[in-house]
């Protein structure tokens, strides 16, 4: 395939309320959108680095001048989406922006050859079960109205985002409001250290499915060692940034979980790649999110499809987030959201909406 060139636009998306985590409150997300043009057919992207390096290192303004002054430039000019990685792979980390090139070249590529991301990707079932993360809030109150109102609308599985504080209470509160059937897993976004370790073992009373990155990302020994103090399953998302991650952490024992975020890992091949390893190794997976467009939540939902992703995903509803999504909204139905089966990601924005939203174009030829 022959790449004519690139549009990386940036659009400006509100969110429908604050997202407040360990790492800071979000309002509004500065998204970079890639678009690959080639002589048959069009991919789009969604690169899911933020504003600010606070969750990792990558923020969307640095992904835009990587891809713009090293990833591009690096690209054959003949290629198939399968050799990007490796074209890209001279250039040190970046992965949020080597997913965003990848994932545009794999659209437009599966796009011209008519088949479906999920086809591709090899998913197992046609709809996936969400579930929803839920920001720290200002009260006790206004939380349980979020999870009641999430609950109404059909979510099978609850995230509570914490943090040294708003621990312990909330999930308590939670738990005593609506059951104990509620599958309810905790998100500390790296909050924690180790010398938290018998505060987080009080989480154990609760019975949830699991605690998200309670320590450092790059403390794969420590979370280990916490592994060992509580009952309650610890998942690794900012932890795991390759396979070869995922590996270490499986023997060392540092997570029974993994949260695979396509953008944090560098491209959904390398997210296939970790899913079949966990699968291997009776490791469960998740898909996790990072507040994407409609753009980037097809992408993840085909992948969420696949046979190992044995826990709901934090692949919500486009109203979740956004008043009005780029694309044509993702609505839950019975706690799902179905697989798009058109050809590529199976969506395209909606040309009024993305004018609207969008900040700045900038057309790359190659
Ligand atoms: O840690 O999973 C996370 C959002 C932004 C950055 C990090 C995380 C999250 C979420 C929201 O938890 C997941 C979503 O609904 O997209
Ligand atoms: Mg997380």
């Amino acid at each position: 395939m022959k790449i004519t060139g690139v549009e990386l636009r940036r659009i400006a998306m509100p969110l429908v309320a604050p997202f407040r985590t360990s790492f800071g409150t979000e309002t509004s997300r500065d998204v970079l959108l890639v678009r690959v043009v080639t002589p048959d057919a069009e991919g789009w992207s969604e690169c899911v680095a933020m504003a600010e390096p606070l969750y990792s290192s990558e923020y969307v303004d640095g992904a835009a001048e990587v891809i713009r002054r090293f990833l591009l430039p690096a690209l054959p000019k003949n290629l198939d989406a399968g050799d990007v990685a490796r074209a890209l792979e001279p250039i040190k980390g970046h992965r949020m922006a080597k997913a965003a090139v990848e994932t545009a070249v794999l659209d437009a590529q599966l796009k011209a050859a008519g088949e479906s991301f999920g086809r591709f990707l090899g998913a197992a079932r046609s709809r996936v079960p969400c579930g929803v993360s839920v920001g720290i809030m200002d009260s006790i109150p206004q939380l349980l109205d979020a999870v009641g109102g999430y609950l109404d609308e059909g979510y099978v599985r609850i995230k509570l985002k914490i943090e040294p504080g708003w621990d312990v209470e909330p999930v308590r509160a939670v738990r005593e409001r609506f059951g104990d059937d509620v599958l309810l897993q905790v998100d500390a976004n790296a909050a924690y250290s180790l010398t938290d370790a018998r505060r987080l073992a009080r989480l154990d009373a609760f019975d949830l499915l699991l605690i998200e990155q309670p320590l450092a990302n790059d403390d794969l020994v420590q979370h280990a060692k916490l592994a060992t103090r509580l009952r309650t399953p610890i998942c690794l998302d900012e932890s795991i940034e390759s396979a070869e991650h995922a590996a270490a952490a499986i023997a060392l024992g540092s997570c029974s979980i993994i949260n695979i975020k396509p953008g944090r890992i560098g491209g959904y091949l390398e997210a296939r790649r970790i899913h079949d390893l966990c699968r291997a190794n009776g490791i469960a997976v998740w898909c996790g999110g990072m507040l994407e467009t409609g753009l980037g939540r097809a992408a993840n939902v085909a992948l969420a499809a696949l046979p190992g992703f044995t826990l709901p995903g934090d692949t919500s509803g486009s109203r979740r987030y956004y008043a009005t999504d780029v694309t044509e909204p993702f609505e839950l139905v019975d706690g799902h959201l179905e697989v798009p089966s058109g050809p590529g990601i199976g969506v395209e924005p909606i040309p009024s909406v993305l004018d609207e939203v969008t900040t700045s174009a900038e057309w790359i030829a190659l």
